[in-house]
Formats: C-alpha cells, sequence, structure tokens
C-alpha cells in the first residue's frame, strides 16, 4: 500500500494473516526505530514522528501490524525486531489498544506506547496502553502524541549516540524559540489595561 505524505512516498508493507509481506522499496539503511501501526488509518498521527526522524536523520522503518487482526506476526516481529538491529519500537494503536502490550511481551526492546484517538476521544486506547501489568513496560505518550514518540525515542537512542544527542538538544534548544515568538506576537496586541 502506498501512502502519500508531505515530504515523500512510503511504501507499508502489510503483514497480511496469511503471512504474504510486500518488501519495502528502500532497503539501504538498517533501522534503528521501528514504528508499528494497528492500522494505516493510524498513519496521520504517525507522520510527525517519521518527519523528525528524518529531520534527525535517524533510520527508522514503518510497519502496519495488529495485535487482533495479525497476532502472530506481531509476535514475530516483537521476537526478531532485536536480532535486525533496532533499538526502540513506537507502537501506535487506537480503540482496545493490546499493540503496544503485546509487543513489549515479546521483547525487551523499549516500547513507546501511542494511543490513537478514535473512539471515547482515545481513552480507550490511553487505558489500554497505560495500564500494563508488572514486568511488561510501555512507555505510554499522550493521544496522538506520534512526535513526542519519535522525541523520546531519540533521546533513548542519544544515550549512546553523540550525534543524535546534538541533534536532539539543538532540537530542544529551538523550541525556545517558539515562545519567544509567542511573546513577540502577545507584545503587539493592545488592550486598555495591558501594562505590556
Ligand atoms: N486496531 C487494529 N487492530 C487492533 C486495534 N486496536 C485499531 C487500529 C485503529 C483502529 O483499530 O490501530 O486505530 C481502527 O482500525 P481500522 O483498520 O478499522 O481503521
Amino acid at each position: 500500500m502506498i501512502v502519500e505524505t508531505e515530504k515523500k512516498l512510503f511504501l507499508l508493507p502489510i503483514w497480511h494473516p496469511d503471512g504474504v509481506r510486500i518488501p519495502q522499496e528502500n532497503t539501504q539503511m538498517n533501522p534503528i526505530v521501528s514504528i508499528i501501526m494497528g492500522s494505516t488509518s493510524d498513519l496521520p498521527v504517525l507522520e510527525k514522528a517519521a518527519q523528525f526522524f528524518d529531520e534527525m536523520e535517524i533510520p527508522f522503518e514503518m510497519n502496519a501490524l495488529s495485535a487482533h487482526r495479525t497476532p502472530q506476526e506481531v509476535e514475530q516481529f516483537a521476537r526478531e525486531a532485536k536480532g535486525r538491529g533496532v533499538k526502540v519500537i513506537i507502537a501506535a494503536a487506537g480503540m482496545a489498544a493490546a499493540l503496544p502490550g503485546v509487543i513489549s511481551a515479546n521483547t525487551t526492546l523499549p516500547v513507546i506506547g501511542v494511543p490513537v484517538k478514535g473512539m471515547l476521544d482515545g481513552l480507550d486506547a490511553m487505558l489500554s496502553i497505560i495500564q500494563m501489568p508488572p514486568g511488561i513496560p510501555v512507555a505510554t505518550v499522550g493521544v496522538n502524541g506520534g512526535l513526542n514518540a519519535a522525541i523520546l525515542a531519540a533521546e533513548m537512542l542519544a544515550l549512546s549516540d553523540e550525534g543524535i544527542a546534538k541533534k536532539v538538544a539543538d532540537y530542544k534548544e529551538n523550541l525556545k524559540n517558539k515562545i519567544k515568538k509567542a511573546n513577540e506576537e502577545l507584545g503587539g496586541i493592545q488592550y486598555k489595561f495591558k501594562t505590556n
């Protein structure tokens, strides 16, 4: 399935229940982050993550897998991810979102869960992901928090990669500019009793 994003085309390999997997076109770089989504309907939430990894020049892969529709493939993916060189997994799903937990149950890699807003304002997915039983951790970000998941993944990678650490530090430093600009804009707004 080909999905057009702002920057480029992703060829999303879909893991069908019968085990057929459409291979990815770009196989030159080995991914160190794996983004998994329960359905391609979750893709808009992960696009900011993909753009962030592009900006940070961190190789990543994106696949669709469902804990309910393709349970065997999820288990196989989770068991093999570390051996393929993946260091962090971002798992996003909506509704009864079992995906991050099932992945965490089958790997020692850190798993970041992203609850996707679908039904019930995303509360269903958030509670499914955040309340993991002891021993099976998932680091849950906010509802639709694809970007924060990517930043957190980069911060984990930065612990052992100075190049990534520098880029993440620069990114965070640049966030200050947003507030600086906001204050400049607020400074231009006039009220009778506004003193600044
Ligand atoms: N989902 C898919 N398999 C298990 C779950 N929980 C989630 C997807 C998506 C929602 O169900 O992550 O957020 C709806 O999926 P779809 O494919 O019907 O759009």
